[in-house]
């Protein structure tokens, strides 16, 4: 096994046979073709013509900097202020549409003063007053208010904001890829492609939340229907015929997690540690997490559970006691995951 600096190194948690090589779709210094994944998975469809790069050995290796990167990743895609934004973007108080609140929105609203006055009327309560002024000098300004940034790692371009994404509302990472909710309600994505995870389906229609897995993206209709795409190794993106309507949608690595209308969980995709299988006595569940290779649910009376991947802690990859839930936790108002743990806010 070559000696490969683990700074060099990029986590891809991608499960494939025990036994596949690995390496980076470019030349490069991260060129890791000889390593080995340890991942006991199913047979794969046949590999494209470079190998993925897959760290989880070099992770267990060298103290799970991949995976915190990955974490890190995800997390440091959030919605920015301060930046100027693609001219077709409004804010409230930019009466005249221009992507700037200024001295001309100002006097477009005193013209209208007392009015219906359609732009004017920043809150929409049908006449233009104190109160819409007072919002529109809240956003004096250049229009900022939805505008998404990103930073960090940025070999795929996950960090290149499209320049006419326009202000959003929700945003997700995927490992190597980001999301975006639009204010009206369409989902973009960019960053690493290969899977298709940020090519949005034609006939996809506006959503109300995104998520995304390791190579994969979820987006929740209006009308409630879940909907993925990308890497599809595992069945992580094909929907269950019988699913119905939804209320939240989570991505893991590599498998789906949803709540249904009724406040059921269910899950798919990889479930080699489990992380599919629901609790037959899980009950209705009001929020869910998909994280790397266990499922986090919170029921609606608070309690919190979790199954897959940590069930047990070894302190071996990849069982941390991740799925372990304190016996003193009580009831919480949120929980969400990193690749390899679980945090909690107790209500
Ligand atoms: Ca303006
Ligand atoms: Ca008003």
């Amino acid at each position: 096994m070559p000696n490969v600096a683990s700074s060099n190194l990029v986590a891809r948690f991608d499960p494939r046979p025990s036994g596949t090589l690995y390496g980076r779709p470019q030349a490069a210094p991260r060129e890791l073709a000889g390593e080995v994944n340890p991942f006991p998975s199913p047979p794969l469809e046949p590999c494209q013509s470079w190998a993925m790069v897959c760290a989880q050995e070099h992770t267990m290796k060298t103290g799970l900097n991949h995976a915190v990167r990955v974490t890190v990743a995800a997390l440091s895609i959030v919605l920015g202020l301060g930046t100027a934004v693609p001219a077709a973007a409004q804010c409230p108080g930019d009466v005249t549409g221009n992507g700037v609140v200024d001295g001309a929105d100002l006097g477009a609203m005193l013209t209208v003063w007392g009015t219906q006055g359609g732009t004017a009327d920043v809150n929409g309560d049908g006449i233009v007053d104190g109160a819409d002024l007072g919002a529109l000098l809240v956003n004096w300004g250049p229009c900022s208010q939805g505008t998404v940034r990103a930073w960090g790692w940025n070999d795929d371009g996950q960090c290149n904001i499209p320049t006419d994404l326009g202000p959003c509302t929700a945003i997700a990472g995927g490992t190597f890829h980001t999301i975006a909710l639009r204010t009206d309600g369409m989902v973009r994505a960019w960053g690493y492609n290969f899977y298709g995870q940020c090519t949005i389906p034609a006939d996809l229609g506006p959503c109300t939340a995104i998520a995304g897995g390791t190579y994969h993206t979820v987006a929740l209709r209006t009308d409630g229907a879940v909907r993925a795409w990308g890497q599809n190794y595992y069945g992580q993106c094909s929907i269950p015929t019988d699913l119905g309507s939804c209320t939240a949608i989570a991505g893991g690595n590599v498998h789906t997690i949803v709540v249904r209308t009724n406040g059921t969980v269910r899950a798919w995709g990889y479930n080699g540690n489990g992380q599919c299988n629901v609790p037959a006595d899980l009950g209705p569940c009001t929020t869910i997490a998909g994280v790397g290779l266990h499922s986090v649910a919170l029921r609606t009376d608070g309690i919190a559970r979790a199954w897959g991947a940590g069930t047990t802690n070894p302190g071996s990859w990849p069982d941390y006691g991740q799925s372990i839930i304190p016996t003193d936790l009580g009831p919480c108002s949120a929980i969400a995951g990193g690749s390899l743990h679980t945090i909690a806010i107790k209500r």
